[in-house]
Parts: C-alpha cells; structure tokens; sequence
C-alpha cells in the first residue's frame, strides 16, 4: 500500500452548448496511458460529458513547463481548474484509485469499493466486494445515455468487465436498456486531446462545500473535504442532470 498522498488533482471546466435532447446524451471515460493524476472536463447542462485521467502526472510536474511542451495542458489548466485536489486517502496507485473515480467512493472501509489490487484483474468489482457496485455508467446508462471508456492500459479492463451484459446490474430504470453499462470500450495505446477552457478556481468555484489542503493531507473525517478524484462520477451525473450512484460517498449530495 501506498501511503503518501500526493499533491495532485486538475479539474477542469468548459462551457459547451446546452440542449434538451438526451437522446444525444454521453458519458465518455477516457485514460490515458502515461500518467496518477486525474483530469476531467465538463460542462454546466452539458449533454456531453467527458472524464479524463492523466494517470500518474503529478499536478508539479506540469505547472512548471513551458506552455509550448504542452499546449493542450496549459490551455486546459487555464479553465476552471485547481492544481490542489487530492486522491484517496489510504491509496494513490492506478486502479484504486480509478475505480473511486468510476463510482464515487473511497476504497477502504464498509462504503468503499474495496477494490485495491493494482494488477491486471482476475474479478469483477462485484466478487472482490461481496456486492454489486455500482458506477457513473449504471446511471448514466440505466436513463438512456450513451456511455463509453478509451483505456490506456489493459487492467481497466476491471470496469468493462464488472459492467458488461454478465455482470452489469439489471437495469430497472424505466426502459430497459441492458446490462451492458459501457457500450463502448476500447483499450488505447495513444490518444490526444484539445479543447477551450473558461478560466476559474474550482475552490473558489465551491467554496462552500471545498477547501484547499494547502501542503496537508486531511483525512476522511475532515470538515470540509479537500476536492479528490471520487468526486468526478457522481460530478459528471450532476452535469448530465442525473441522480448520484447510489451507495456512493464522495459527492453524493452532488453538492459541487
Ligand atoms: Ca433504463
Ligand atoms: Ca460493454
């Protein structure tokens, strides 16, 4: 286990185009391959929601480089955004950490997701638990949504998996729509990313519900919480007008 916490976190929000069709609406996840951190964009009554992880990139390592290294960064860091997020607690490493992200909850603990295996996996979120999780893809899914996943590495296969038509929960919101909650999941090798940004603090942003750790490494019983990765999926449903995941923890109120 992993037990120091870095300082890391970039969140990131655009504006987009607003529409009432959600039979246009998306969830897309994307990770790609190089780097702990996780970055995200989305938007206010957006009907498109993308997710993006930078795994391992280190929020230091990225605010000192010239913005001509990397431009599509720079411009996404000049959005809405903070360089002061935090991951899980008690776990920084890759797949944990990403399947808090996924469903909005810590690893450890009677609520968490447990799942804290960092290799390519043998189970399903569900087995390794002893219950069924579920995700940002159950709901989004389950209300009609397209959803899809473009991984950068083979062991996020964990999240097609535990969400194909096996393993997916039966789907008893309205329509239904399968258990197949990603209908798009593809492994990556190499991916690319550019887009505008509108530019404010993400604490200044929710500072009622948030507070910036500063160089601290508060804990789970902190008040206020500092805005950590597990926030994004119940995040993302906020922004596509869903409800949060249900049995989820981080951002259940969908309070930011
Ligand atoms: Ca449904
Ligand atoms: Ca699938």
């Amino acid at each position: 286990m992993e037990s120091v916490e870095n300082r890391n976190g970039l969140r990131l929000k655009l504006t987009s185009r607003s529409s009432t069709n959600s039979d246009k609406a998306v969830l897309i996840f994307v990770i790609l391959a190089l780097f702990v951190l996780p970055t995200w964009v989305f938007a206010a009554d957006a009907d498109h929601v993308i997710i993006v992880s930078a795994d391992g990139l280190r929020a230091d390592a990225i605010e000192n480089l010239d913005v001509n290294d990397i431009p599509n960064l720079k411009e996404l860091a000049s959005g809405s955004a903070t360089f002061n997020a935090r991951t899980d607690y008690n776990y920084t490493n890759t797949l944990p950490n990403h399947a808090s992200m996924v469903t909005s909850r810590r690893v450890l603990g009677v609520d968490g997701h447990n799942w804290t295996d960092n290799g390519e996996p043998c189970v399903t979120l569900h087995t390794n638990k002893g219950s069924y999780i579920a995700g940002v893809f159950d709901v989004a899914h389950d209300k009609g949504l397209y959803t899809a996943m473009y991984a950068g590495k083979t062991k996020f296969s964990l999240f097609d998996t535990s969400y194909d038509a096996t393993n997916g929960a039966v789907d008893t919101t309205g329509d239904d729509n399968g258990q197949n909650k990603i209908d798009t999941y593809q492994y990556l090798t190499d991916g690319a990313l550019q887009t505008r940004a509108v530019i404010d603090d993400l604490y200044d942003l929710n500072s009622s519900t948030r507070t910036d750790p500063d160089n601290s490494r508060p804990d789970n019983r902190s008040i206020p919480q500092p805005i950590r990765n597990a926030d994004v999926a119940n995040l993302a449903l906020d922004l596509l007008g869903l409800p949060a995941i249900p049995g989820s923890v981080n951002n259940f109120a969908l309070e930011w």
